[in-house]
């Protein structure tokens, strides 16, 4: 049974609208703060496949949302790829050796820190009730390199853009690495149950045009003509945050089959620009959802009504903050499930 979201990804424009949050599963969510207390921290949780299969489930459980995003994280292709990686409390994820000093090639790939996490979408796909859909996700190669060359996330990026500048043929095999082990990565999720799998591509916005295209772009399109050739039938979502008037020619060239938009996009700007039919996915700004009331609702409907001629998921610009009220949540999808547009 497809269900709402899969037919959407699909280019269906259904009635009501789809709906699941980036970061839909984490802190804001007392029984996520209280299983990952007991696994005594986030890589034993994603280590742990029931733990992890709960966690992904547990929104689920809570509001009516139409997809279940794999509880997993994007650096966990860095470390098959045989960087160390640490979560250090209040810092943020680490991996070493970064790649600014060490060469790619002294890494010793370890792809069997893969095979978890296809458990872990197995589990959830024999526990996901019917109609709702099981997303797997990996970081797109520019976002992911930025993690290994600087070894922790960075404002800007800087140390990774000026890799991208003063190296070129060294920074193209760290990117080529992470896309052919993120294809990889991905047929493995799909394989074990995943039905439509995301990009997520948080520092696309960073890049001077010529570099989107080269870094963010082509990239991105290898990774979806690898999967269509072998999984012709699963939706591939791309995300590139930030990536503003390139949005076009992102989804022009990559052939993603839906489109996520960040909360600065305007919405009838984009129904404008992209092409017609394609599946957009987004856009509200996570700080509505934060502050709730009539002016999250009134936001909402505007999105809601902008996309009402094209395929459309909703879901937020970026993902969930960790002070968000639960209770907004259900609201926000009330608000969602009652529009008939
Ligand atoms: O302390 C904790 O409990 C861990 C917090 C946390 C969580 C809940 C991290 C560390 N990762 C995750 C899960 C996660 N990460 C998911 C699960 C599914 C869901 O959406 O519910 C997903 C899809 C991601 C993706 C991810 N990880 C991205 C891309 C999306 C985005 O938010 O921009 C990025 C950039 C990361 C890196 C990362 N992992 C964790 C943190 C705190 C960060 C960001 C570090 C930074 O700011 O640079």
């Amino acid at each position: 049974m497809p269900g709402l979201l899969l037919d959407t990804l699909r280019g269906q424009n259904v009635r009501p609208r789809p709906a699941w949050l980036m970061r839909q599963a984490g802190r804001y969510l007392p029984e996520y703060r209280a299983l990952r207390a007991e696994k005594g921290g986030f890589l034993a949780l994603v280590y742990d496949p029931i733990a992890a299969a709960e966690i992904t489930l547990q929104p689920l459980r809570r509001f009516g949302l139409d997809g279940a995003i794999l509880f997993s994280d994007i650096l966990i292709v860095p470390y098959a790829m045989g960087q160390d990686l640490a979560f250090l409390a209040g810092e943020g994820p680490h991996l070493s050796p970064r790649l600014a000093e060490a060469a790619l090639a002294s890494l010793d790939a370890v792809p069997e820190r893969l095979t978890p996490i296809y458990e872990t979408v197995a589990l959830v796909k024999a526990a996901l009730p019917p109609g709702k859909t099981l997303l797997g996700f990996a970081g797109s190669p520019w976002t992911v390199a930025t993690y290994m060359v600087a070894g922790e996330g960075s404002r800007d990026q800087h140390v990774t853009r000026e890799l991208a500048y003063r190296d070129p043929a060294a920074f193209q095999a760290i990117i080529d690495g992470i896309v052919d082990v993120t294809i990889e990565y991905l047929a493995g999720q799909i394989m074990a149950g995943a039905e439509a799998v995301q990009l997520f591509d948080s520092w696309a916005g960073s890049l001077a045009p010529a570099q989107f295209e080269r870094w963010v772009i082509a990239p991105n399109a290898a990774i979806v003509t690898a999967l269509k050739a072998r999984f012709p039938e699963v939706p591939v979502i791309g995300f590139p945050k930030g990536a503003g008037e390139k949005l076009a020619a992102y989804a022009r060239e990559t052939k993603v089959d839906a489109l996520g938009l960040d909360e600065t996009i305007d919405p009838l700007w984009a129904h404008q620009v992209l092409p017609e039919g394609l599946p957009v996915q987004g856009n509200l700004d996570p700080l509505l959802l934060l502050s709730g009331g009539a002016e999250m609702k009134k936001q909402t409907l505007r999105i809601l009504d902008a996309f009402a001629e094209r395929p459309h998921v909703f879901n937020l610009g970026h993902g969930i903050g960790q002070t968000t009220p639960s209770e907004h949540v259900g609201e926000l999808l009330s608000a969602v499930q009652g529009w008939q547009g």
